[in-house]
């Protein structure tokens, strides 16, 4: 493998770009153009192009450090740290009782790392309080989708389909700066004389790129929704059969709407009336159009019913499940889809079923080799876990998350995490949550080590090898292997990635998101299969995908829910491929594997009589208005040189140089009030606490709204901010909208 090139995908965002690595003189390696891999055709944004610098020994760490009795981390073997974190566990949990023990996990570990980690928890320690970071970005959406179309797969269709539809309304999502290699689909659209309506609250560079840009006030998304809906109803642009053929519960959601006239629209979002005309008339007129969200509308404590609303004005219009149209949720993490499939959720088992479900219960625990009612019960979501630390939950294994940073309320997250009995972090550099651990374990990063991941687009990817890890860093799995066993489970946690691979086909097969149709050399071979890819039963019954499914361990009860959907689980359309009039992945000639599913829906949805639901939903304030005290709103969000908490990208010199630190993007309306020039520190103040960080002014935000990026650690800290309030249902903080007051810093 050595001294050849390796094709692969980057470590950081969704997208998962395509890009080759060769070794370089320095020990680390070179990321060079993969033009064979569709979706970014080899164009990588800053981030993807300098992510070697990661691997250099003097940023990443090289050795286990465990805390010494005097306080401070120093540098250990890897027998005596794990040892202690065993022994952290198992002390805690023979003192306080199973849930006592915590896990939390992230939507950047391969498919094989959320679902070990899952297991791990629910099989070694035993614990129902898991959960992940992907709470705090998807899961809006997820939920959303899960209640009108019966499956959340972000992206029910490819990247490619958007070039060729009519319209598409982009809620909320800058992918100018957060999935730059995926403007070119914009581009191309706008090239074929397609529209393009961004809205977001400021005039970000995606939004200078628009046909219409509506600029509504932070939080109010699920308004502005309802009047574009009410609107289409008054002007007669519903499409009635494909409401009654392909839907349920119109009168109750039309009647909704109808409530939210467009005067009062504008009066809460700030939206005028004729541009609510405008989008809907760009939105109807060409016979296909979508609406893509992405986090301003989701992190809000109403972000279900807003996704809600604006999946239905997709169904009233009768664009959800045909060609070219539809709704779809651009997931944000490197594996922030599969992350949510496979088990690190607190509600979840591996291949989206949920943990309530008595047939995925005996399911899972068979393919583990268990009995069913020793698995836990869903557990806390990631705030309410965080939240928890130092009370009821005591000791922590931590796996791919920095919450010190990208938690809200951070600093009282920041005092739960120092409260707890026993911390223990994997990580691949000493992040500021690794910094407040007893025991952190240095891991092998994405060109180090092979596992899947599976892209916003639904479609699972192969990530390979590329280098040997330096000494003394070993991998998640390997991790999870040896904790298993010193904790007294010998089997079950393999440390090679197709190992557990093969296990996770296992599990998720017949699930809503069924893998087991996938094999690593299909993965190989054919640059990514969509889920869901069933191992269908060939002619004589037996299980035939790129290789038999095997059945080691509990098994897959007599060969049965392999290719239909178990009698537990909804059918996921297995129709739709056929009708597919775009396929993109052939099956290959002679062998009997399903081809995967690119497009979804296009027979039926994922529930039971195949129709989707219409969710009647109203608008509702956000959490914390503003007032007196706390006058302005305040936002936050990404720049495009820095990747979430920072902990990986505030490494490497080019992106430091790019975006060196925190700021406020005010209004000059706003700077002149405070009289803050360019560049002057200023503090925003909310009920959690204060930031300080340097003014940028610009006519680019609202004048009622503030902006700051929250990649950063510190005194710019953006999440000292914002506000937990949790939407109800996918138990989503409020992120995107909180009340501030801003000051202007006298030295
Ligand atoms: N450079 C970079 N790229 C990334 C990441 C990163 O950290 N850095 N992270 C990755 C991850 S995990 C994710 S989740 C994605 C996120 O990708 P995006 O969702 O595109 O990123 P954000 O900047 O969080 O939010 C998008 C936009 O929402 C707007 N917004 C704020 N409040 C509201 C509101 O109330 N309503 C509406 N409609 N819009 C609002 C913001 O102004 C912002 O421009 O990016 C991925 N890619
Ligand atoms: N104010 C505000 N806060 C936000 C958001 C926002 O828009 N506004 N967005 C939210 C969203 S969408 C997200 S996704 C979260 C993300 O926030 P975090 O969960 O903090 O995400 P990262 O910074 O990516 O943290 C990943 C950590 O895992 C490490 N790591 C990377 N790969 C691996 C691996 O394979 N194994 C292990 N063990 N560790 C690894 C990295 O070095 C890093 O320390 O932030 C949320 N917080
Ligand atoms: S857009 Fe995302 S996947 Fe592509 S290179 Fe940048 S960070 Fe990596
Ligand atoms: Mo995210």
């Amino acid at each position: 493998m050595q001294n050849t090139v390796t094709p692969t995908h980057c470590p950081y965002c969704a997208l998962q770009c395509g890009m080759n690595l060769a070794p370089a003189a320095d020990g680390t390696v070179e990321v060079s153009e993969r033009a064979d891999f569709p979706v970014n055709r080899g164009a990588l944004c800053g981030k993807g192009r300098t992510a070697p610098a990661v691997l250099a020994s003097g940023v990443r760490l090289t050795t286990p450090l465990v805390r010494s009795p005097g306080g401070a981390l120093e540098p250990a073997g890897w027998e005596a740290a794990l040892d202690r974190i065993a022994e952290g566990l198992r002390g805690t949990r023979e003192r306080y009782g199973a849930d006592a023990v915590g896990v939390f996990g992230g939507g950047g570990l391969t498919n094989e790392k959320a679902y070990s980690l899952g297991k791990f928890a629910r099989v070694v320690l035993g614990t129902s309080q898991i959960d992940y970071n992907g709470r705090f970005c998807m899961s809006s959406a997820a939920a959303a989708g899960s209640r009108a179309f019966g499956l959340d797969r972000g992206l029910p269709f490819p990247l490619e389909d958007i070039p060729r539809t009519g319209c598409v309304i982009l809620v909320g999502s800058n992918p100018a700066e957060t999935m730059p290699p995926s403007l070119r689909y914009f581009t191309e659209l706008r090239e074929n004389g397609g529209t393009l309506v961004v809205i977001d609250p400021r005039r970000t560079r995606t939004a200078e790129q628009a046909d219409l840009h509506l600029a509504p006030r932070p939080g109010t998304d699920l308004a502005l929704a309802l009047g574009l809906l009410h609107l289409v109803v008054a002007e007669g642009r519903t499409d009635e059969r494909y409401i009654r053929e392909r839907t349920v519960g119109w009168e109750e959601t039309r009647a909704a709407a109808m409530a939210h006239w467009p005067e009062y629209v504008e009066r809460i979002t700030g939206v005028p009336v004729p541009r609510l005309r405008e989008a809907v008339r760009l939105f109807c007129e060409p016979e296909h159009a979508m609406v893509l969200t992405a986090r301003g509308p989701e992190q809000q404590s109403k972000g279900t019913d807003t996704v809600s609303a604006w999946i239905n004005l997709v169904l009233a219009t009768g664009r959800a499940g045909r060609p070219l149209s539809g709704y779809g949720c651009l997931t944000g993490q490197g594996n922030g889809q599969g992350g949510r499939e496979h088990g690190q959720k607190a509600d979840q088992l591996p291949g989206y079923r949920k943990l309530t479900d008595p047939g995925a219960r005996r399911h899972v625990a068979e393919v583990w080799g268990v009995d069913p009612d020793s698995l836990p019960g869903p557990g806390r979501s990631a705030y309410e876990l965080l939240d928890a630390l130092g009370t009821d939950v005591r000791a922590l294994l931590l796996m791919g998350s920095n919450p010190v940073v990208s938690a809200p309320r951070a600093a009282h997250i920041e005092q739960r995490i120092r409260s707890l009995d026993f911390l223990a972090v994997c990580d691949v550099v000493l992040s500021e949550t690794a910094a407040l651990a007893d025991v952190v374990l240095p891991v092998t990063q994405w060109a180090e080590e092979t596992g899947t991941t599976t892209s916003l687009e639904g479609r699972v990817l192969l990530r390979r090898r590329a280098i040997a890890p330096p000494e003394g860093v070993h991998s998640d799995l390997y991790v999870l292997h040896e904790l298993a066993a010193r904790l007294g489970v010998e089997k079950g946690f393999p440390t090679d990635p197709e190992e557990v691979f093969e296990e996770l086909r296992r599990a998720s097969a017949g699930g809503p998101a069924d893998y087991s149709g996938i094999t690593y050399r299909r993965l190989a071979e054919e640059n990514g299969v969509f889920w869901p890819c069933p191992a269908e039963p060939s002619a004589d019954g037996t299980p035939e995908a790129g290789g038999p499914v095997p059945v080691g361990g509990g098994g897959v009860p007599d060969g049965g829910g392999l290719g239909d959907a178990s009698p537990d689980t909804p059918a996921t359309s297995p129709g739709a491929v056929a009708e597919d009039p775009v396929r993109t992945a052939a099956p290959r000639a002679g062998a009997a594997v399903h081809p995967g599913t690119p497009r979804l829906f296009l027979d039926r949805f994922a529930t039971e009589d195949g129709r989707a639901r219409f969710v009647p939903v109203s608008h509702r304030a956000i959490a914390e208005e503003p007032d007196e005290e706390y006058p302005v709103l305040l936002t936050t969000g990404r720049v495009v040189a820095q990747y979430q908490s920072g902990a990986q990208t505030r490494r490497v010199d080019e992106l430091n140089a790019a975006a060196p630190g925190p700021f406020v993007e005010l209004h000059p309306r706003l700077a002149e009030r405070l009289g803050a020039a360019e560049g002057d520190p200023v503090a925003v103040v909310s009920r959690r606490g204060r930031a300080v960080a340097p003014a940028r002014i610009t006519t680019a935000v609202r004048p009622d709204t503030v902006f700051m990026p929250f990649h950063w650690a510190g005194e710019g800290r953006a999440n000292t901010l914002t506000n937990p309030a949790l939407d109800p249902v996918s138990r989503m903080p409020e992120f995107k909208a909180c009340a501030v007051r801003v000051e202007a810093v006298r030295p």
